[in-house]
Order: structure tokens, then C-alpha cells, then sequence
């Protein structure tokens, strides 16, 4: 029999998808489950046929381009991939796949729980008992904002930022507003009632959140900048599933330190897993560790698709997940 594909995972994955990969692949786990170098990414490049990475792994046009490589495809778990240059990927005759869908429904709920812990001040009041410093019931006691009927701004009406509006149409009796890159014809957005709007600007006017799920990458890179949160609504709160390069986080600080917005939910940063310190001391800010995806149903989804994008590729077709 022919000598089983080599594939190179770059993290611990959930037990089910390693039993998997190891069932069809010679598959080399990463058991210790630390981030690769790019030295060390660059020899997985070279002597396995595939490489399974995640958002932690770097590919620069760099890494991709080392002499001797063996590898011809990067299965992707995420459904982002600017951590990986497709271009180059793409020059060099690398295939690239990523694992939408599955993924959709957990990171909007996601992104609803942050609008609601933001309004809500559930971070805070959470740090406030655990401290023991709650003392009495109040009238007056940590009052948020109500969240029920008022305006959510969508930025990338794509399918987390659609199930996202839905959340908040269907749960919370939102008015949905959103802003595309390219305009969404009415039959796309599949019943949903939101009002398009030409520009970013139209949206930030008139939001009372605004949710981001544009792609992170040069195109977006600062989309939310100092200008930007000028024009949000002061009473306004913004909430980041997406990718941390799409804020500008210093001025977002900034915006937060001036009051020119009330508060801000992340889940995505910049530097993962740096943290600006600015953020850290403000306590109508919530941070969470890119939890989007993070549950045992998504987590094995994601692993079973990158899995299926693998096999499709060493078995001659085109992976169904192809980026490029
Ligand atoms: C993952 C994500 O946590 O899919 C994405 O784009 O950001 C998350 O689902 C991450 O990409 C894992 O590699």
C-alpha cells in the first residue's frame, strides 16, 4: 500500500479529531501543545505533505517560501486566515482551506453575550462580588443600558454578522443597520429586516452597538480608527468577534479614556495574546481570550472539516473548503 499522507498539526485538537487524523493521515500531533516558531513551521513545510495550522501560527510570505518543500496544503482551523499570505500561498502552488459554517452560530451567540455583559455591566458586577465588596441592594447600584429595542450597527454582512442580526431581530427586537464591502442584494439576507447603509459612517451614526464581522487583513486593517469612533454615538458601546487588527486599539483607549463611546466587548486583539494595558484598568470594558469558536461542538466541527479538506486534497480533488 502507498505510504499514508504526512500531516503536521500545529495544535491539541479535540480527542475525536486527532483519532480521526490519526486514522487517515501519518499524523504527527503536536502534544505539548505550545505554538510553533517559524522555524519550526518552516521544517514541518518541508517534511511533512500537509499541515493542519491554527490563528497562533504565522505564514508569512517568508515562512511559506522555504527551499525544499514538501508540503502542498495548509488546512486551516478557523475560518479566518489572515494570519496566512494567501497570496503567496497561492504563487508558491500552496492550497489553502479554512472551516466555515460550523462555526457561525457559536460566535454569534458569542457576540450578543458581549453586547449584553457590556449593557449590562455583568464583567464588573461579577468582579464586584467575587471581591466581596457588594454590600446592598440599590436602587441606583451599577445601572446599565437596556438593550431591548435598540439599534444594532453590523459591520461585514457575511454569515457570523448575519446570525448576529438575527440574534438581536428575533431575540431582543433590535433594529439591524450594516455596512458591506460590496452591496448585498435584499434576497442574501434570507428574510432578515435590516436597513443597508452606503457607509461605515451612516452605520456608526446611528447604532447603539456596533458589532464588527468584516475579515481582518490589510482592507480592514484600523477600520476603526480615532475619526471612526468620533463619529459612533456617545451612549454607543462596540463589540469585536472579528479580528483585533480591524481596531485601531490605541485609539480605542483613547475613545474610552474621553468618553466618546460607553464601553467596549472583545474577544480578538491586535497582539494575541498581548492585551493593551490601557484596556485592562477600564472597568466598562469586557476582554475575553477569542473564546468565538471555543465549545466542544464547534471546536470538533472545525477539526472534522479541516480533517475532510485534507483528505479531499491528498485524494487528488479540490478540497471542499478551498481558499485558494
Ligand atoms: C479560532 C477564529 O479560534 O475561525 C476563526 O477565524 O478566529 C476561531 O474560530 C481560531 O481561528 C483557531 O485557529
Amino acid at each position: 500500500a502507498a505510504a499514508r499522507p504526512k500531516v503536521i498539526v500545529t495544535g491539541r485538537l479535540p480527542e475525536e479529531v486527532e483519532r480521526e487524523l490519526q486514522a487517515r493521515f501519518d499524523a504527527q500531533l503536536n502534544t505539548d501543545d505550545r505554538p510553533f516558531t517559524a522555524r519550526e513551521l518552516q521544517e514541518a513545510l518541508q517534511t511533512a505533505d500537509g499541515l493542519l495550522t491554527t490563528v497562533a501560527d504565522r505564514l508569512t510570505a517568508e515562512v511559506l517560501d522555504v527551499p525544499s518543500r514538501r508540503a502542498t496544503i495548509i488546512a486551516n482551523y478557523g475560518v479566518g486566515y489572515n494570519h496566512i499570505d494567501v497570496h503567496a500561498a497561492k504563487a508558491l502552488g500552496i492550497a489553502v482551506t479554512n472551516t466555515p459554517d460550523v462555526l457561525t452560530d457559536c460566535t454569534a451567540d458569542l457576540a450578543i453575550m458581549l453586547m449584553l455583559m457590556t449593557a449590562r455591566r455583568a464583567g464588573e458586577g461579577e468582579r464586584l462580588v467575587r471581591a466581596g465588596r457588594w454590600r446592598s441592594w440599590r436602587p441606583t447600584h451599577m445601572i446599565g443600558t437596556r438593550v431591548s429595542g435598540k439599534t444594532l450597527g453590523i459591520i461585514g454582512m457575511g454569515r457570523i454578522g448575519q446570525a448576529t442580526a438575527r440574534r438581536a431581530q428575533h431575540g431582543f427586537g433590535m433594529k439591524v443597520v450594516f455596512f458591506n464591502r460590496s452591496r448585498l442584494a435584499p434576497e442574501r439576507l434570507d428574510g432578515l429586516d435590516a436597513l443597508q447603509c452606503d457607509t461605515v459612517e451612516e452605520v456608526l451614526a446611528q447604532a447603539d452597538f456596533v458589532s464588527l464581522h468584516c475579515p481582518g487583513g490589510e482592507e480592514t486593517r484600523h477600520l476603526m480608527n480615532a475619526t471612526r469612533f468620533a463619529a459612533m454615538q456617545r451612549h454607543a458601546f462596540l463589540i469585536n468577534t472579528a479580528r483585533g487588527d480591524v481596531v485601531d486599539e490605541a485609539a480605542l483607549a483613547d475613545a474610552l479614556g474621553h468618553g466618546l463611546i460607553a464601553g467596549a466587548g472583545l474577544d480578538v486583539y491586535e497582539h494575541e495574546p498581548r492585551v493593551p494595558a490601557a484596556l485592562l484598568e477600564m472597568e466598562n470594558v469586557v476582554l475575553l481570550p477569542h473564546l468565538g469558536s471555543a465549545t466542544r461542538e464547534t471546536r470538533t466541527g472545525m477539526g472534522l472539516m479541516a480533517v475532510d479538506n485534507l483528505s479531499a486534497h491528498f485524494a487528488g480533488q479540490t478540497p471542499p473548503n478551498r481558499v485558494v
